[in-house]
């Protein structure tokens, strides 16, 4: 079997397709890539790991060429507000760094996965069940960077074969490793602290809704597209796919359903604020349900339920759970 490359694989998304990729391909057939080593405390599956800046397209070439990769799942990026800081580097690590993979798969035939994001529609998009094409124009480095990726997934497999496939992902909820620097990044840290200290302060006001995903429907979407039929793949790299749409009032409602005592409060963050009011409130995924079968299995109460069980575990916290 030839290999699987997973690049940015230290991140939220990239350690926990690691142990799903392992499980379903072998061990021994996914190679896992970061810019940064690989620390003690990164909870990633112990499979084969390299180095490797996805902006260094030698590096790319050579890695792939070396170890007879087939297909590579592209998650080196910057996330919205980490990109918004830094859009030069953003628009480097993720505008060439997914030239250089599509580049290096158009040369050894591989397939690729690139996620996009909800990030990728903008304020004059509708808001409400976003269709899966509409208009997109986004007011962020990071989603410029997100549409553009699409239209050259797009071109990479009109013009030159390349299986490209990808999916537009909402907020990501998980408690393996943290987010990298989104504005859906207070949907992770209120479990944490809801665990820690009964209290958090979120940077997003009451009202703000946004779609959101559980991560093990987020890796489900990433292995189902890409062993999909092609022919029934008529959107091909921005699928839209979500599980529920919320609010941060609505997640603190549920966090309370387990601990009554929890509180919240706001300080907006005015700059993710404004990134947030200017994407979806929901999105329409019919395509990706027709196209390849995509269901997802968690709603928002078995969600919270189950991260409040698993980051009581790790974060070691008994007692607090144990009414329930
Ligand atoms: P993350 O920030 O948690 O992880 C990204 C990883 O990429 C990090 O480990 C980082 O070290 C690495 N990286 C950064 N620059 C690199 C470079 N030059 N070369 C190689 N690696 C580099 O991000 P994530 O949440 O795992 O997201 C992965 C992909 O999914 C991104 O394209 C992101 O835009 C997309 N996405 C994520 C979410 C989400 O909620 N997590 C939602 C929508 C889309
Ligand atoms: C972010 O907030 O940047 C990401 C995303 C939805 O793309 N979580």
């Amino acid at each position: 079997m030839n290999k699987i490359l997973i690049t940015g694989a230290l991140g939220q998304i990239g350690t926990e397709l690691a142990s799903a990729l392992c499980e379903r391909y072998g061990q021994e057939n996914v190679i896992a890539s970061d810019v940064r080593p690989k620390k003690e405390t990164d909870e990633i599956v112990d499979c084969l790991f390299i180095p490797l800046d996805v902006t260094n397209p030698k590096g790319v070439a050579e890695i792939v060429q070396k170890h007879n990769v087939g297909t590579i799942y592209h998650l080196a990026a910057l996330l919205s507000a980490v990109a918004e800081t830094k859009p030069q580097i953003a628009w480097n690590v993720n505008m060439n760094g997914l030239y250089y993979i599509l580049e290096v798969a158009r040369e050894f035939h591989c397939s690729v996965f690139t996620p996009s994001s909800i990030g990728a529609f903008g304020i004059s998009a509708p808001h409400d069940r976003t269709p899966q094409e509409t208009i997109q124009r986004p007011s962020t480095m990071y989603g410029v960077t997100k549409v553009a990726g699409e239209l050259l997934c797009d071109y990479y497999f009109k013009r030159f074969g390349v299986d490209t496939r990808g999916v537009r992902y909402p907020g990501l909820i998980s408690y393996k490793t943290l987010p990298g620097g989104g504005t859906t990044d207070y949907a992770v840290e209120i479990f944490y602290e809801a665990i820690r200290s009964q209290k958090y302060t979120c940077f997003l006001k009451e009202g703000t809704y946004l779609d959101m995903m559980y991560m093990p429907d987020a890796i489900d979407a990433a292995i189902r597209l890409m062993e999909a039929n092609p022919d029934r793949l008529k959107h091909r790299n921005a699928f839209n796919v979500t599980s529920m749409s919320i609010a941060p009032e609505v997640i603190s409602a549920e966090i309370r359903k387990h601990i009554p005592e929890f509180e919240m409060n706001y300080r907006i963050d005015p700059i993710r604020q404004a990134i947030a009011d200017s994407w979806p409130n929901s999105l329409d995924d019919s395509a990706a349900r027709e196209e390849w079968g995509w269901k997802p299995t968690f709603k928002l109460p078995e969600m919270a339920a189950d991260m409040l069980e698993k980051l009581s575990k790790k974060l070691n916290v008994n007692n607090l759970l144990d009414h329930e």
